[in-house]
């Protein structure tokens, strides 16, 4: 609620500092590590930084009441439909504002309006290029509005999974759909189970309190809207049939097409009841309890749902063993992570007793370089302290590495922003492109390459620059990097962070042709993103990695040896 304030206030051309209070004030309260609740109920709020009196005041208000008076009368001045304007890329509060005063536009189809119609021409600061960037931002912004990311997904997902699990009547539970095959984005969730009292656990389903609407409610199939707009589709099915109801509703749509033709060529028919025989003139039943006894009666390998999909599926319906693609317990560390050096939440110590608690073997703790100022990148003179104190905490463990890392900032021109002989005091350099994203495709391309031939370089971190619902790949000739980095012993990475998913798993899969090889990191800002890694992992497989390559796979000296130049 202070964001959107913020945000409206700079809209409506207030000024800075008032601005950037309600900023600063979000901030602090997004990073509390104690409920907001708990604070205001021991009178504490001031001593939250940034927080005087007055938002104080406007804080318990909207404990108390869900509400915040000059907000409400805030907007009766500022649409607060603006705030959706700016969400649109290459749109701030200053062009908001313009658009609003000059052409009264309070939303996005009003601004699509008048982009289509050529009102935006001749507006100060508007050339036809930047309409045609702002009808793009429109449709990416719409799509991130209509598919969620699979971070979104796993989470709203894991709390109906639980729900229904402490329900004794269900029985067999498995999501289905995209997010069982780990797509990265989801249009909705689906959810199958088995139950003896159906019409109970439709009861308890629709009754949930996370349950806004319920647009389809029966015996078989229930379909509910979450308070945040997300859709949740429950079907029952009968015990007898899971495997082949699961191995329907997981899809794709695409992939079952495939399956169906399939059984047709071997006189059988597959549909979310059974495999069946139609030779003799009876049809008979083949399988139908597990999707491996279907797949095995239609004369195919087990085929994981990550590939269910319509890349490499001559390969996979070619009868050949299907590879065994990388898993999470093959993973042995990360290399790209933040600490307080830079933008990360945690200390050093705080991120490698939570890496240590997953088992691995190593974090790299990759901070910011100083070109990146919004993210506080460590300074040429700080770097020797921040080394001694991962030095210190390394003397202290044994069987567990952290590696002095940096994200250095690549400029417009392909060159970095620590000097040479500091690269090489690393153990690992991951190298960023954050910035001139509107580059032309050529220079993009030469930028990548030069990264890719830099000896310093072991990592190439998120290679395209996507944001899921915010930013596009930028143009590039993603073949010559990937030759490049195959070449030049630099790892692309898979950025399992979930808004950006980058590479997503088209590209790794190309990439991997091209003699590409992949590092899965998360990017971790504090210790539970870590979690992420899931994410990279579905990436991987969806794209056919195997364990041999990923370069995280690697024990701590076979990994400071591959990644040696
Ligand atoms: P989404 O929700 O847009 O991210 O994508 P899915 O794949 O989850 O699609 P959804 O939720 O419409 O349906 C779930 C699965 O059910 C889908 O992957 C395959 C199956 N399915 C749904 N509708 C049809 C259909 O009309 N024909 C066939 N063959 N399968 C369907
Ligand atoms: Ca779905
Ligand atoms: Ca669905």
């Amino acid at each position: 609620m202070l964001e959107r304030m913020g945000t409206l206030l700079e809209i409506k051309g207030e000024l800075v500092f008032k601005i950037r209070a309600y900023f600063k004030a979000a901030e602090n309260i997004r990073n509390l590590t104690e409920d907001i609740e708990t604070v205001k109920k021991e009178n504490r709020l001031a001593s939250i930084p940034g927080i005087g009196k007055t938002l104080e005041e406007k804080i318990i208000q909207y404990l108390d009441t869900g509400k915040i008076s000059s907000y409400q009368k805030l907007i009766t001045e500022i649409p607060e439909t603006l705030l959706d304007v700016v969400q649109i890329p290459s749109i701030g509060p200053k062009k908001a504002k313009l658009f609003f005063e000059e052409l009264k536009i309070k939303d996005i189809n009003g601004l699509r309006r008048a982009a289509r119609d050529g009102k935006l021409e001749g507006l100060p600061g508007i050339k036809g290029k930047s309409i045609a960037n702002i009808l793009k931002g429109i449709q990416i912004v719409r799509e991130g509005r209509e598919r969620m990311n699979l971070g979104t997904a796993t989470k709203v997902a894991d709390d109906f999974l639980a729900a229904l699990k402490a329900v004794p009547e269900v029985k067999k539970i498995s999501v289905a759909g995209s997010l069982r095959r780990g797509q990265e984005t989801i249009g909705d969730i689906d959810i199958l189970i088995t139950s003896p009292s159906p019409r109970k656990v439709m009861g308890i389903f629709t009754g949930l309190p996370q349950v806004k609407s319920v647009n389809v409610h029966g015996d078989t199939k229930s379909s509910i809207l979450t308070q945040e707009n997300v859709q949740v589709d429950l079907r029952v099915v009968d015990e007898e049939q899971f495997g082949a109801a699961l191995l329907y509703f997981t899809g794709s749509k695409d992939f079952g097409v495939k399956l169906r033709q399939i059984a047709m060529r071997k006189k059988m028919k597959v549909n979310e009841y059974g495999v069946f025989s139609v030779a003799g003139k009876k049809e008979k039943i083949l399988a139908r309890k597990t999707e491996q006894e279907c797949f095995r009666v239609l004369g195919l390998p087990y085929i994981p749902p990550e590939l269910r999909e319509d890349i490499g599926e001559s390969e996979l319906f070619s009868g050949k063993a299907v590879p065994r693609l990388i898993e999470q317990k093959d993973i042995q560390g990360e290399l790209h992570v933040h600490s307080t050096w830079s933008d990360g939440k945690n200390s050093i110590a705080e991120m490698a007793e939570a890496a240590q608690k997953r088992g691995y073997m190593y974090l790299g703790v990759s901070d910011h370089s100083p070109r990146l100022r919004v993210a506080g990148g460590v300074a040429v003179a700080d770097l020797k302290r921040k080394k001694e104190e991962i030095d210190r905490l390394n003397a202290k463990m044994s069987d567990f590495r952290i590696l002095f890392g940096t994200e250095v900032e690549v400029d417009m021109d392909g060159n970095l922003d620590y000097n040479n002989t500091i690269l090489s005091g690393f153990d690992v350099v991951v190298a960023a492109v954050h910035s001139g994203f509107e580059q032309s495709k050529d220079k993009m391309t030469r930028r990548l390459l030069k990264v890719c031939q830099n000896k310093h370089v072991h990592i190439l971190a998120h290679p395209t620059g996507r944001h899921i619902g915010k930013r596009e790949a930028y143009d590039m000739d993603f073949r010559q990097v990937c030759r490049a980095a195959g070449d030049h012993n630099v790892y692309l990475e898979i950025n399992a962070f979930p808004v950006r998913l980058d590479l997503n798993s088209a590209n790794v899969f190309f990439a991997r042709q091209q003699g590409a090889k992949f590092a899965v990191n998360t990017d971790a800002h504090r210790v539970d993103h870590l979690e992420f890694m899931k994410f990279g992992i579905t990436v991987a497989r969806r794209g056919w990695l195997g364990k041999t390559d990923v370069l995280n796979t690697l024990g701590l000296p076979q990994l400071l040896k591959a990644i040696k130049k």
